[in-house]
């Protein structure tokens, strides 16, 4: 094993990568001046006076979140085009020059409570482009500008749980020149809401490099740390839209960010997981026309199992509509999106039985393999140090049925599986259901039905002796 491999098994996730990462489904909602005008790029010039949202209703949003089973909202509190959800002190450019309850009202703090009261959390995504402002391009007014706007957002409103810098940009060469001082936007972050994971221009989440939802068949959290950096150079180059040059110059779209192959020649690495952000329908703001282009139930349910089940958190876009209410269509596909993944998971048909492993490490109970389905995230089953391959049989009490499969790595000490394999006793020998290779924080696999009581996880390589913290056997009822 060459050194850049063993020191990649040994980074690791702050708590709040941890807390973030457990949260698996979350919300996005696009609601701004856009809704009204129904565009996706406001230039900055609509006038406020155009957002009067007729009906509008944060606790509908929350609900339905909460029905679909996510964890986290994420709100466009200010996008592109400028229009603050909040009266900002530093513009008139907000909620509080709309016809809106008479400009008396802040969207912002209507969300935030809403998701406190829901017990969902609340985040904000802010564009650092802003179309609206003058001083945007004179760097330094607009570093103190942006940096205002968010202490304003981060001490107003409660905790705030994500803060998501967008690194569109669509200026052009000829545009407008800012260049943000991230470091001290980072800092801010940290010092006013230590808990805020800083999502895509930020350190500690990596947008999944598409936006339409697809995913990899091996996604690792461990990755090259100049990812990031080229990140935000790409957003400090004025054109970085995300189908433009300058992003396509990063390897985003690659399958394999931090395989052995991608990381042999790098010299730093960084924990710096993936999330796939898509929404329910073509556009990210609300479009009539768009009102039965909602995604279908398969589809969706494609994507949540490419990224929940793929080492990834899946966020996905609602956008309210101009009476401030999420669509019928898309209320109706998210909850069934949500019923039916509570339906599948509810019962774990591995946890009754026994898991006995091929290897344990030490002499005490620490590592058990019964940690592995004791229910507890915390605990974990591993072999001694310098076991890389080892095998884990389930013994479910009684034959089952089942078509999904579910381990879990414990993230807390590293990201480490690079393949395993699922079999099934048949009687007379083993028979393999399935193959994956990365696990990271949750692997999901889905198979035809399967009959049996003895089943096997058969960890082929590991970068160090490999963990498992969770493992899962369930029916998905069917028609799906
Ligand atoms: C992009 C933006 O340009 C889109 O409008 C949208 O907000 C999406 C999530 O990110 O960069």
């Amino acid at each position: 094993m060459t050194d850049i491999v063993f020191q990649a098994a040994n980074v690791t996730p702050s708590p709040r990568q941890v807390a973030w990462q457990e949260l698996e489904f979350i919300a996005f909602i696009h609601f701004t001046v856009n809704s009204f005008t129904n565009r996706e790029w406001g230039d900055g010039t609509a006038d406020p006076s155009g957002f009067n949202p007729t009906e509008f209703d944060a606790a509908q949003w929350v609900n339905i979140c909460r029905d679909a089973g996510m964890k986290m909202l994420v709100l466009t509190v200010k996008h592109h085009d400028g229009f603050c959800l909040w009266p900002s002190r530093f513009t008139d450019h907000t909620v509080r020059n709309s016809p809106w309850k008479n400009g008396r009202g802040d969207i912002v703090r209507e969300v935030a409570d809403a998701c406190r009261e829901g017990g969902i959390k609340f985040g904000v995504y802010v564009s650092p482009w802003d179309r609206h402002e003058p001083c945007y391009g004179d760097s330094p007014v607009y570093n103190d500008f942006f940096r205002n706007q968010l202490r304003e957002l981060l001490t107003n409103y409660g905790p705030v749980y994500d803060v998501w810098f967008d690194g569109a940009c669509g200026e052009g060469p000829n545009g407008k020149m800012q260049s943000y001082d991230w470091d001290s936007y980072y800092a801010l972050i940290r010092e006013l809401q230590p808990d805020a994971v800083i999502s895509v221009l930020g350190p500690d989440v990596r947008w999944c490099g598409n936006e339409a939802g697809e995913t990899r068949a091996s996604e690792w959290s461990v990755v090259p740390a100049r990812m990031f950096d080229q990140a935000t150079i790409a957003a400090d180059s004025q054109q970085a839209e995300h189908d433009t040059a300058a992003l396509q110059a990063i390897p985003w779209h690659a399958q394999d960010l931090g395989g052995r192959d991608a990381i042999r020649n790098e010299s730093e690495l960084m924990w710096f997981p993936a999330e796939t952000n898509t929404s329910i329908r073509p556009g990210w703001f609300y479009h009539p026309d768009q009102d039965d282009k909602v995604k279908s139930l398969a589809h969706l349910l494609d994507v949540y199992y490419g990224s929940v089940g793929g080492n990834s958190v899946f966020l996905l876009n609602l956008p309210p509509d101009t009476r401030g209410l999420i669509h019928e269509n898309d209320a109706r596909r998210v909850r069934e999106l949500g019923a039916l993944i509570r339906a599948t998971f509810r019962h774990n048909l591995a946890a009754g039985g026994t898991a006995t492993a091929s290897e344990v490490r030490g002499d005490d109970s620490a590592y058990a393999a019964s940690n592995i389905i004791d229910g507890n995230k915390k605990t974990y089953w591993s072999p001694e140090d310098g076991t890389t391959a080892a095998t884990i049989e389930f013994d479910l009490g009684e034959e089952r049925v089942f078509n999904r499969a579910m381990l879990q790595e414990q993230i807390r000490v590293g990201q480490r599986i690079e393949s395993f394999g699922l079999d099934v006793w048949d009687g007379t020998g083993w028979r393999e259901i399935a193959k994956a290779t990365t696990v990271g924080y949750k692997r999901l696999l889905r198979f035809d039905d399967v009959r049996g009581r003895r089943v096997r996880v058969r960890i082929l390589e590991s970068r160090v002796c490999p963990t498992l913290s969770n493992f899962g056997l369930f029916h998905a009822p069917s028609p799906e």
